[in-house]
């Protein structure tokens, strides 16, 4: 685990990506990957407990055709149905919160940003477009490359497990888990066939650059992927509104049950769901929050000024990048991360787990118009 895995070779593709990415070819220790960082004791949010006034439910913002422009094209198999865009209008909008949850996190404070228009894609990238770049351009991700990556423990075959000993301290249920990659999610006795329509996990920053690279996107800015999020609402917790479940219904996959140990499965996953299941926020984006966690461009700061800003695009430089959104496995008691202003960490970039991502971009590709 801690040897270092960066050979000259993959140094050069690795200052590749990051110029195709127009960021800084830096050489951050990469040798010491961490968990997904859902973990996190004292992180707890429970006692946010909002007003709920003037709360809807999402699928009446999704019928605001207004703001979601549907990308025109003739007809599409199921799998470029995957790869649609919508519309984000510019505009301004407060990012960050005056109530962070987690105070470490740096989701504060509130501050009014303003964007220009842009795209996002509607969907998580999921297996099967992952699967087609992949057959396009042989990439091969940095997980494969270090032949690891950590998986929770509650997903694993007694098998896999057996042969596993070491674990990360502050977040015991990640183990490292050889051969573990996008195309076994859990490790070597497990496969992505049935679930071709799941978001792609193990994907590191560096791969998920590549991705958008290849389909002529990039990655959102955070300030991008927080105001997608919020689908047009000012001042809510979730893409929908403040109550986590409108109406009783679930509008996202994250963990029910005592974390780490009971996962109820109540919102019908126990581990990822289709990319495209439950409503769509305002803006028509599918699981922005819950399911895959979404890398964004932007190096992670904690240290936010109050002033507005214009097209912010994070610090200069740093040694982590900022991912957005929670997963399938957080629950309110360690990871309340699944709200528009939380952000997380990752370190460094090249961890994995279960990250997945979305790609943005200016102007629509030539193939989607
Ligand atoms: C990728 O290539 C494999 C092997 O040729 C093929 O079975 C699979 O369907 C391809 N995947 C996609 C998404 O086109
Ligand atoms: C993929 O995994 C499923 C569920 O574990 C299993 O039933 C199936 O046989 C596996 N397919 C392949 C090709 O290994
Ligand atoms: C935070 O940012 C402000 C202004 O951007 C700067 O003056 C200050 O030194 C920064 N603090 C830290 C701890 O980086
Ligand atoms: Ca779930
Ligand atoms: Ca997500």
């Amino acid at each position: 685990m801690a040897a270092p895995r960066q050979g000259p070779l993959g140094l050069v593709f690795f200052c590749w990506i990051l110029w195709l990415g127009s960021a800084e070819c830096s050489e951050g220790s990469r040798d010491v990957r961490t968990s997904g960082g859902e973990a996190d004791p004292g992180a707890c949010g429970c006692a946010i407990d909002r007003a709920t006034g003037g709360e809807a439910i999402a699928h009446k913002y999704s019928r605001e055709a207004n703001v979601f422009h549907p990308t025109r094209s003739g007809p599409r198999s199921a799998k470029s149905e995957l790869r649609q865009m919508a519309f984000i209008p510019g505009g301004v909008f407060t990012m960050g919160t005056n109530e962070p949850a987690i105070q470490q996190d740096g989701e504060w404070p509130a501050r009014r940003v303003r964007l220009d228009p842009f795209y996002m894609d509607i969907y998580e990238v999921s297996n099967a477009e992952f699967e087609n770049f992949v057959n396009a351009t042989g990439y091969l991700t940095e997980a494969e490359k270090f032949g690891d990556s950590f998986v929770f423990e509650g997903m694993l075959s007694e098998q896999v497990k057996t042969g596993i000993h070491q674990a990360v301290a502050v977040a015991p249920w990640w183990l490292p888990v050889k051969e573990a990659n996008w195309k076994h999610p859990e490790g070597p006795d497990s496969n992505i066939s049935y679930r071709m329509d799941h978001p792609v996990l193990h994907v590191s920053w560096n791969d998920a650059v590549a991705f958008c690279t290849w389909a002529g996107k990039r990655l959102p800015t955070e300030a991008e992927w927080e105001y997608s999020c919020r689908g047009g609402l000012e001042n809510r917790l979730f893409p929908w509104g403040n109550k986590l479940h409108p109406n009783g219904q679930h509008y996202i996959n994250i963990w029910q049950g005592e974390f780490p140990v009971r996962n109820a499965g109540e919102d019908g996953y126990k581990g990822t769901a289709p990319v495209t299941a439950f409503p769509p926020n305002g803006y028509g984006l599918y699981n922005i929050i819950g399911n895959a966690w979404e890398w964004t461009s932007d190096w992670w700061s904690v240290n936010h000024s109050a002033e507005a800003t214009y097209n912010p695009k994070g610090p200069p430089r740093g040694t982590q990048r900022v991912k957005k959104g929670g997963s399938y496995m957080c629950h309110k008691s360690y990871c309340y991360r699944y709200r528009c202003a939380a952000r997380s960490q990752n370190t460094p970039e090249s961890s994995a787990s279960n990250l997945g991502f979305r790609c943005a971009a200016d102007t629509l590709p030539d193939y989607l118009k």
